[in-house]
């Protein structure tokens, strides 16, 4: 919505201004100024700024202020993850830190106080700043300090912001960045529900998923091994009571940001279709996309309309990323359904040619039913090893822990150990539906395993002997019961 910069444009304008010119008005009453730094200020306004997933009411047609912006650095452990925490540094107490809205033509006194219990220094370097270092030079503060500085919103576009003081990387890893917005004269076109979030990568000494307070690894940071990568500064951020919501009908803006410090995000929400994206947060619209690309240090605007209800999966789609480093998060629309748009399950069964209930995993090894009522524990459990490590080993892995949200652990199930039957029906007929090991929920589908009775009872005593549990030896004709239906 900027001015035409050269003659050629204006010519074309007046070109087209016969069969146009009522939309030649339209865009020109925006048009007063020579450039935005001309642009004069009325009077003063303290900014609202917000904590991640909310953003501060639009600017709409207010006029360019003098904002006062003051943010407050504060350094604070906070939760990484389950049993796992971290030591933040943020802007405003949040990760990504409180959201920044402006117009353009705004000049913003922004104030940095460093909290007199933090440690370190710290500054701002704002890319929506022309200047010197984006404002970290005049910013640069130590701890129980305040530092002011000026600065006039001269481009549109959606802007990160992040401390830059050394080792910057560090200070950026540690969760120091967040977004700042310059909306065009007039503001934005109107939606019903707009949305922050900013993906970040952690690197932690400890492995993903390590209990404690975990520190910073720079030698991780360096070779970009992240253990964390999220959305708004933890794992579950934006899932379950923390996912953000819309109704059906409703038009969703999501201002989307990559603090890096290392990885560069495929940012996609499964099970929609980006109806606009403003590309790297500038003013240029792409329309239909599916994933759209955040440079780390980047930021877009992605806008969709909702039009059925349902749970949208927001994820980094580096896909490993999502599922096994946090970077998931859940949009949750409520609303009627439209089944022309999107069905449901019309028809759901188990596909097996072969007829029958659960499917099979064929293994080839049906006939091998050797008796092992002669066999020691000892056999047993080096048998069963070797069927579990063929068998079970894919899905419930290599020392039976399972993989969260897919396949329940074998290793101190509580469910394992509270009934044998149960464990040797679950393995000659496999496992359907909600059940609930260790406290965690699991529902999903274990296929039959096409093994003898002997490798039954070979494996589950091999499991049972393992890992913590409760030692159980399971014989032959044990699985022949329950074979039989006993
Ligand atoms: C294809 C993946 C897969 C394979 C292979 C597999 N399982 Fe499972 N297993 C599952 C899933 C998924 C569940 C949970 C089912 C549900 O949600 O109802 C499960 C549940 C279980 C349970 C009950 C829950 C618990 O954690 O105590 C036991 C016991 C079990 N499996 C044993 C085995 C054994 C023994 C083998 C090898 C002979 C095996 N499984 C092979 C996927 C698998
Ligand atoms: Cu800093």
């Amino acid at each position: 919505m900027r001015k035409p910069k050269n003659g050629l444009a204006v010519l074309y304008l007046m070109a087209i201004g016969a069969i146009g010119l009522q939309s030649c008005i339209d865009n020109t009453t925006k048009k007063e100024y020579a450039s935005a730094a001309d642009i004069p200020v009325s009077r003063e306004m303290t900014a609202e700024l917000t904590a991640p997933p909310n953003v501060p009411r639009g600017v709409g047609d207010r006029k360019a202020k003098k904002l006062i912006v003051n943010m407050e650095i504060l350094e604070q452990e906070g939760t990484m993850t389950d049993g796992t925490t971290y030591n933040y540094w943020t802007f405003g107490g949040s990760v990504p830190g409180s959201f920044i809205r402006t117009r353009v033509g705004d000049e913003v006194e922004f104030t940095l106080s460093n909290h007199p219990d933090n440690k370190l220094p710290h500054n701002i370097d704002l890319h929506a700043v022309t200047g010197p270092g984006g404002g970290a030079t005049s910013s640069f503060v130590a701890p129980g300090h305040e530092k002011k500085f000026n600065f006039k919103t001269i481009n549109e576009g959606l802007y990160v912001y992040h401390c830059a003081t050394a080792p910057v990387g560090m200070h950026v890893a540690n969760g120091m960045y967040g977004l700042i917005l310059v909306e065009p004269e007039g503001g934005l076109p109107r939606v019903d529900k707009e949305y922050y979030i900013m993906q970040g990568d952690f690197y932690t000494q400890g492995e993903n998923g390590d209990p404690g307070l975990q520190a910073f690894d720079m030698q991780k940071a360096v070779d970009e091994d992240a253990d964390y990568v999220v959305f708004n500064g933890s794992v579950g951020a934006l899932t379950g009571d923390n996912a953000i919501t819309a109704n059906v009908g409703e038009t969703v803006r999501l201002y989307v940001g990559n603090g890096g410090p290392n990885l560069v995000s495929s940012f996609h929400v499964i099970g929609e279709i980006f109806d606009k994206v403003m590309v790297e947060g500038g003013s240029s619209i792409n329309e239909n996309v599916q994933t759209t690309l955040i440079p780390a240090g980047g930021a877009a605007i992605v806008e969709f309309r909702v039009d059925v209800p349902g749970t949208f999966i927001l994820v980094d789609h580096s896909i490993f990323r999502a599922f096994n480093k946090g970077a998931l998060g859940m949009l949750k629309v409520q609303g009627e359904e439209n089944k022309t748009i999107y069905s449901g399950v019309v028809q759901e069964g188990i596909y097996n040619p072969e007829g029958g209930g659960i499917q099979v995993m064929p293994n080839g090894d049906e006939d091998t039913d050797i008796s092992s009522g002669t066999k020691t524990l000892a056999e047993k459990m080096e048998s069963g090893k070797q069927i579990y490590t063929k068998t079970c080993f894919a899905c419930h892995q290599a020392n039976g822990e399972g993989i969260p949200n897919a396949f329940p652990p074998l290793a101190e199930s509580d469910y394992l150990n509270a009934d044998v039957n149960r464990a040797i029906d679950i393995v000659l007929n496999g496992k359907t539906g909600e059940i609930t090991v260790n406290g965690q929920k699991y529902n999903s589908v274990m296929t039959k395993q096409a093994i003898s009775s002997d490798e039954v009872a070979d494996v589950l005593t091999y499991i049972y002997n393992s890992w913590g549990n409760n030692k159980t030896n399971v014989t032959r004709s044990q699985v022949e019961q329950v074979k039989n239906g006993h």
